[in-house]
């Protein structure tokens, strides 16, 4: 475990600073708990149940196969969600970074779009998970890489519904009231090959993630010496995403810098020298710690939403 002495270095702002501004090549790898503070629920923890069932759950092609009309409920639902969310600071201060540190890599397993718009630069992020906006064919090679309809079909549009009664929770939300069910005819299918269904354009349990994207991360990281890693708002527990701030570390010159809401005694213990820990909302604390390279963070930069 690190010491008293040495955790005040682990979360000191002023040495932090004084690593950032010497470091050029910087690479993020975000989670769920970036967009928390735009109101998006997490997966793990508080917070990542749906109706009765863990999100993680529904996030696999099984639970996708055994019923496809409850977890496009649940990805319709979140659809909607992250429309109607807004992106907050933290997005807008990676954004920033990219423009201000071309060394700057994002590497984010969130699918709700935020970083992009936020204006992230789009060479500066892979998007390891995909997203909820990107639609596929469960079989055949059909793609629409960006569809924001909200319903996407009338089947689905119970998830897109506002609540009724704010003093109660969402009907579709709550586990007492039954879901109508939903009949494989009624829910989206592929244009070209007729048959199968869409699903969303994320990647599940099991499945690889897109091979040209891990090739390029694989060359960033080789390129040449990484000077920081920001773990921020990710529980670091499913990989490849887990793997990368160790696999980027350099020898003696990389930080690797954890911004969290919760950083437990196990993670404490596992930093090393130069390493650093931030405990707290990464909305607050993002845009404080990059203040020396990005500024003051503004907010009103987000693209107009595409029809
Ligand atoms: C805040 C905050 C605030 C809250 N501010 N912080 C090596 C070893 C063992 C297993 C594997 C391995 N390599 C691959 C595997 C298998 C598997 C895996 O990792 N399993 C683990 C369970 C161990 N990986 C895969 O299957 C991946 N595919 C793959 O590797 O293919 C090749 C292969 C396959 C099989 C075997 C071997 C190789 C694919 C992984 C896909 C993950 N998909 C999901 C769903 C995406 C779609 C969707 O969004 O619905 O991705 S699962 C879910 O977890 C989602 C998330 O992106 C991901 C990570 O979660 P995240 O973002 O970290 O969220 P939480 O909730 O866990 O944490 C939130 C954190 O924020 C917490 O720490 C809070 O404290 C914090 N927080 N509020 C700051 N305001
Ligand atoms: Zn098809």
């Amino acid at each position: 475990m690190a010491s008293s002495a040495s955790r005040a270095a682990l979360s000191s702002i002023p040495l932090f600073h004084e690593k950032l501004l010497k470091s050029n090549r910087i690479l993020a790898v975000c989670g769920a708990g970036l967009s928390a503070a735009s109101g998006l629920p997490t997966f793990r923890g508080a917070g990542g149940l749906w109706r009765n069932h863990n999100a993680v759950d529904l996030a696999t092609p099984e639970a996708f196969d055994a019923d496809p009309g409850l977890v496009w409920l649940f990805y319709a639902y979140r659809r909607h969600m992250a429309l109607t969310a807004k992106p907050n600071p933290a997005h807008y201060a990676l954004a920033e970074l990219a423009r201000k540190r071309p060394g700057f890599k994002c590497l984010s397993q969130n699918v709700d779009n935020l970083h992009v718009r936020a204006n992230h630069p789009s060479d500066q992020l892979s998007l390891l998970h995909g997203s909820l906006f990107t639609l596929k064919c469960t079989t055949c090679s059909w793609k629409d890489p960006y569809n924001i309809a909200d319903p996407l079909c009338p089947a689905l549009a119970p998830a897109a519904e506002s609540n009724p009664d704010p003093t109660k929770p969402l009907p579709l939300l709550d586990p007492a009231q039954p879901l109508a069910e939903i009949k494989k005819s009624e829910l989206p299918h592929c244009p070209d090959c007729k048959t199968e269904l869409q699903r969303p354009g994320v990647v599940w349990f099991g499945e690889m993630l897109d091979e040209d994207m891990l090739d390029d991360i694989e060359e960033w990281i080789e390129k040449e010496p990484v000077d920081m890693v920001l773990v921020v708002g990710t529980s670091s527990a499913v990989y490849p995403a887990a793997g990368y701030a160790e696999r980027a570390r350099t020898k003696g010159r990389t930080s690797v810098v954890t911004v969290n809401l919760e950083i437990t005694e196990e993670d404490w213990g596992r930093m090393r020298k130069g390493d650093f820990g931030f405990e707290g909302d990464a909305s607050l604390l993002l845009p404080e710690l990059l203040r020396p390279v990005i500024g003051e963070v503004k907010g009103e930069e987000e693209e107009e939403v595409e029809g």
